[in-house]
């Protein structure tokens, strides 16, 4: 068995671009994951081959590379369907999370009406949030949000308080991607059940990080990106209970989504291609099949426990450090992403996250700064204009965090 270090460099192979040099001759420490993580050789491979070899439409010709190309495609479905252990029918392949919420908050407009109650969470990312505010404005449906408590945790308390027999639907992350703190889903979604309403994970957070099982949750749906587990840019998962997936309305109307068509009227396809209208991004398809085999290969269990082992170190070194502010709970509750701020050093001064991400870039370290598209958890809730982020993923290094945190050093410096 390797240990943690070695199986770091092992893997940082299969990854080129880490190699590559950035803003002159500095060494990149790309530390943005929760954006997007970088893609490893073998889906790349994946995505070359298949437009060197195969490309083709999918369902539709009965020429070999039509069926080539529908016979991949679909053997990918059953991959990433079998990663979160949900049936084939139940895992539709969409662009990101974004669009996987959209389906279904767009399919709650027919099952909505005035005075039912959307329960959400203080953490949520636009994505989560936005597609909800339309559908209450639509149907007069009200949002209603579970606060957190001071160590930015989902207080449960407040989650029994309001929810109730007017809750129809409750949205949450499974993983803040600004506080990094992990939501109780399994005793939330089991909350929802008992009033009988539908619930939602959003799971871009933790489906890239760590064993999600959506049968053992029993979420009703859940929304991952491809893009931010090793998979192509465009790609990404909607899973929904067979039977909820039945009743929802589709949300794109056109080809493969439709079973006969008339000039009047059109039934839908079997599950899960009601929901994939036109032609689908196949090779990139093909790619999150890739990238699922790869984290498969390295398994799961051993994902987490690279990323808790880096982000503990991390933890670590940034409390060692006055002049550091890191925003929500301990290492040992969180994933691996770090908000934080510099506050207060010799001059008590608050150096802006730009200037910080900016400085950082200088020394080649990518890191992300801003309200990471939760602007109303950063600005009315944490009440901070910005802050600088670091995400890490199964290539980082102890290395790249100590330098990034020497720089942090640095940067303070200048300022305070
Ligand atoms: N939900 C959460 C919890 C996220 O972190 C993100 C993306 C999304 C939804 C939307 O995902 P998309 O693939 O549709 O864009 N989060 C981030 C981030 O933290 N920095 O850039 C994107």
């Amino acid at each position: 068995m390797l240990t943690i270090d070695e199986q770091i460099s092992k893997i940082r192979e299969d990854f080129p671009i880490l190699n590559r040099k950035v803003r002159g001759n500095k060494d990149l420490v790309y530390l943005d994951n929760a954006a997007t993580t970088q893609k490893p050789k073998q889906v790349i491979d994946t995505i070359s081959n298949y437009y060197l070899e195969i490309n083709a439409n999918v369902h539709r010709g009965i020429h070999a590379l039509s069926e080539e190309a529908s016979e991949l495609y679909e053997q990918s479905h059953k991959k990433v369907s079998d990663f979160v252990n949900s049936k084939f029918e139940e895992m539709i392949f969409t662009k990101n999370t974004t669009e996987s919420i959209n389906i279904v908050a767009n399919g709650l407009e027919d099952i909505l009406s005035k005075g039912d109650e959307i329960v959400l969470t203080r953490y949520e990312h636009h994505a989560n949030l936005i597609p909800f505010q339309q559908v209450a404005k639509k149907t007069g449906a009200v949002i209603k949000f579970i606060e957190n408590d001071d160590n930015y945790n989902l207080d449960m308390q407040s989650a029994e308080n309001i929810v109730n027999d007017n809750t129809k639907f409750i949205s949450f992350p499974h993983m803040s991607n600004v506080i990094g703190s992990i939501t109780p889903a399994k005793e939330l979604t089991k909350l929802g059940h008992e009033y009988g309403a539908m619930v939602h994970l959003d799971a871009a957070q933790s489906v890239p990080h760590m064993k999600v099982d959506v049968k053992d949750l029993d979420v009703d749906f859940m929304s991952f990106s491809g893009h931010k587990m090793l998979a192509p840019m465009g790609t990404g998962g909607l899973y929904g209970k067979e039977e909820l997936l039945e009743k929802l309305h589709p949300f794109l109307f056109g080809g493969d989504m439709i079973e006969y068509v008339s000039y009047e009227e059109a039934t839908w396809n079997v599950l899960p291609w009601k929901f994939e209208a036109g032609t689908p991004n196949v090779a990139g398809g093909l790619g999150l099949g890739a990238a699922v085999d790869y984290l498969e290969n390295i398994g799961m269990d051993r994902v987490s426990q690279i990323e808790h082992y880096l982000t503990k170190h991390a933890m670590k070194r940034l409390e060692e450090l006055d002049f550091i502010t890191v925003y929500g709970p301990d290492a040992n509750s969180r994933g691996g992403v770090i908000s934080f701020n510099i506050i207060g050093g010799d001059n008590g001064m608050f150096v802006h996250p730009h200037d910080v991400a900016a400085l950082m870039d200088e020394r080649g370290i990518a890191i992300r700064a801003g309200h990471h598209c939760a602007q109303p958890l950063v600005t009315q809730i944490m009440k901070l204009p910005a802050t600088s982020r670091m995400s890490f993923y199964i290539y980082n290094t102890i290395e790249e965090i100590d330098f990034a945190i020497n720089s942090l050093v640095d940067v303070n410096k200048m300022f305070n």
